[in-house]
């Protein structure tokens, strides 16, 4: 064996050197295991104290558990200095200020086709309506069939709609929950159901491939249409707070009969003619009209006792009369700086 104590504190100078040099904890680590380690270089020569006499096994073996102890201590010294550097840094970039005023709550609000929806809602609730809800994913029975409209009436082709596999389709009014409420409730009945419906037909300024309307309902002894009229001036009063001009005309739908469209002379150009009105100076917002006897039928109610009106509201382009807004595609746009106005 080479001089042993001078191997020793060879060792010894090397491993502070390397200490030095090491800047991580993980690198403290390399230098622990290396020196000290059970295959370390320090434990190497006890393995060669065979060689040595006892006077020297007994000197060797101080010095040896000297110079381990004081590695041992550098090397936690080092760590503990390492951990600081580490912590301060850390504290320094996740550093929050407490005293700093938070960032103002940024709140949503509801989308104006809602709120014009809820304030109808809210009218209705106190005529004595109920609010019913019904499927956007619906069948053909009550989209078409249940409304006097066979497979092969002309009337399906004016609300083209997206079929899925299995045979049912996404609703193109939301006039299949009057047979529904019928069913549901029974007469004596007054409902009203807004959705979303859907058609697959050409966009434009007033049409949408998805948009809402609000179907109503009553159905009762001797209901008239003078009770369709003043629940669709009612109506329009409400929202438009002020006179508007309306004009009704026949209008025909295979699940009532009489049926009228309601048009309102259109807010955009003020009845001049404009893309939204097509130039026409009229939009045509509240198809309605006594609800046709197939229909209670269908129900389970029978006409020959009861009678109702039904109306079908485009929701959407009453929310366009009422905020003068002249393209229907904003309202889905997502865009922030058209529904911020709201
Ligand atoms: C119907 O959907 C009937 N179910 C309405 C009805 C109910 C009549 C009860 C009688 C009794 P119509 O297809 O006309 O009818 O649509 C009703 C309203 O929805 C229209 O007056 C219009 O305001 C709106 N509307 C229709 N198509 C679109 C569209 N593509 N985009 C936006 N609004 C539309």
């Amino acid at each position: 064996m080479a001089d042993p104590e001078q191997t020793i504190s060879q060792l010894h100078a090397s491993a502070l050197g390397q200490l030095e040099l090491a800047d991580t904890i993980e690198a403290v680590e390399a230098v622990r295991v290396d020196a000290l380690g059970r295959k370390g270089k320090l434990n190497e020569i006890s393995k060669e104290f065979g060689k040595l006499t006892p006077g020297e096994r007994k000197h060797i073996g101080k010095l040896l558990n000297t110079v381990k102890q004081d590695l041992e201590a550098r090397l936690e010294a080092r760590k503990a200095a390492l951990e600081t550097v580490a912590l301060d840094a850390r504290l320094a970039s996740e550093w929050i200020d407490l005293t700093t005023p938070a960032p103002g709550v940024r709140p949503g609000h509801l989308h104006p086709v809602t709120q014009v929806q809820r304030e109808l809602e809210e009218l209705f609730v106190s005529l004595g309506f109920a609010v019913l809800d019904g499927p956007e994913v619906e069948s053909e029975y009550y989209n078409f069939d249940a409304l006097n409209i066979p497979a092969d009436h002309p009337a399906r082709d004016m609300q083209d709609t997206f079929w899925l596999k299995d045979g049912r389709l996404l609703r193109t009014h939301t006039s299949p929950v009057q047979v529904r409420g019928l069913e549901m409730l029974g007469p004596p009945l007054k409902m009203i159901a807004p959705g979303r419906v859907f058609r697959n037909e050409e966009v434009d300024p007033s049409h949408e491939h998805t948009f809402y309307q609000l179907e109503g309902m009553m159905v009762d002894r001797d209901v008239s249409v003078a009770h369709l009229i003043y629940f669709m001036k009612t109506l329009l009063s409400a929202i438009f707070h002020r006179e508007v001009t309306v004009r009704l005309r026949p209008g025909f739908f295979p699940f009532v009969e009489p049926g009228f469209e309601l048009d309102i002379q259109c807010l955009i150009c003020g009845g001049t003619g404009c893309p939204v009105c097509k130039q026409s100076g009229w939009v045509e917002l509240l198809p309605c009209g006594l609800v046709h006897p197939s229909v209670l039928r269908y129900g389970g109610v029978d006409p020959e006792e009861w009678s109702g009106f039904a109306f079908g509201l485009g929701l959407t382009r009453l929310a366009m009369m009422r905020y003068a807004i002249d393209d229907i595609r904003l309202f889905a746009s997502g865009d922030l700086r058209f529904l911020k106005q709201f």
